[in-house]
């Protein structure tokens, strides 16, 4: 069987939300992360998560490609949408923003700024700056959001599945990101899928 690889409170939820979904015959197996003993380092060589590893042993990794690779177990399934639609461009085009606006240039940078300075003088203004790029980056979504309950159509798809990772993760960061009303509409419709239960049930058993 198949294997996705994630950890908890990480990315890869969104992998595991679209595999709870479809109901695909995956198995999720929680590893430690920035651990040398992990046990996914034998799988991804970067040690990160999330990554896919298929009956065969081929792994594939990046939520990018993890994701649309999922919804196309099951052709037709509207979490994406035909190949060559502008529909799936558009899903495509927003889970290449989420990665990386709000995930690398944000909340990277905001977390971890040791991996862009090493002079640790400048972590402070590595976090302040970038914690503003990522503002602005949500309230692009923010504003997109208004009047629609999803990313695209009127579906809920895999953009929408890697968005509320991110979601939560902005729901924690303070009262600087408290203000944004359709981010926080999309939360409390995020977290009352069934789907999302469920993995969050298992990733914190
Ligand atoms: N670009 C990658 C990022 C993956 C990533 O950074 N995953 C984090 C968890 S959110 C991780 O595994 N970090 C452990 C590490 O960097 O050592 C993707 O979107 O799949």
């Amino acid at each position: 069987m198949s294997k996705l690889f994630i950890a908890r409170e990480a990315c890869s939820f969104g992998a595991h939300v679209v595999i709870r979904e479809l109901g695909l015959p995956i198995d999720v197996v929680r590893v430690p992360l920035r651990s040398a003993e992990s046990p996914i380092h034998a799988v991804n060589p970067l040690g990160r998560v999330p990554a896919l590893q298929l009956d065969d042993g081929v792994v594939i990794t990046e939520n990018s490609a993890i994701l649309p690779y999922l919804a196309d177990l099951q052709p037709g399934t509207p979490l994406f949408a035909p190949a060559g639609s502008a529909e799936r461009a558009q899903i495509q085009g927003w889970i290449g923003y989420i990665g990386t606006e709000i995930h690398a240039a944000g909340f990277r940078q905001v977390n971890r700024p040791e991996r862009y300075s090493a002079d640790p003088a400048t972590h402070d203004g590595i976090r302040q700056q970038s914690a503003r790029t990522l503002h602005a980056a949500v309230a692009h979504i923010d504003r997109h959001l208004q009047g629609r309950d999803w990313l695209v159509g009127d579906r809920f798809t895999i953009a929408d599945a890697y968005l509320g990772v991110f979601v939560r993760w902005i729901s924690r960061l303070g009262p600087d990101f408290a203000g944004f009303d359709a981010l926080n509409r999309f939360r409390e419709a995020y977290l009352a899928r069934a789907s999302v239960q469920a993995a969050l049930a298992a990733e914190t058993e």
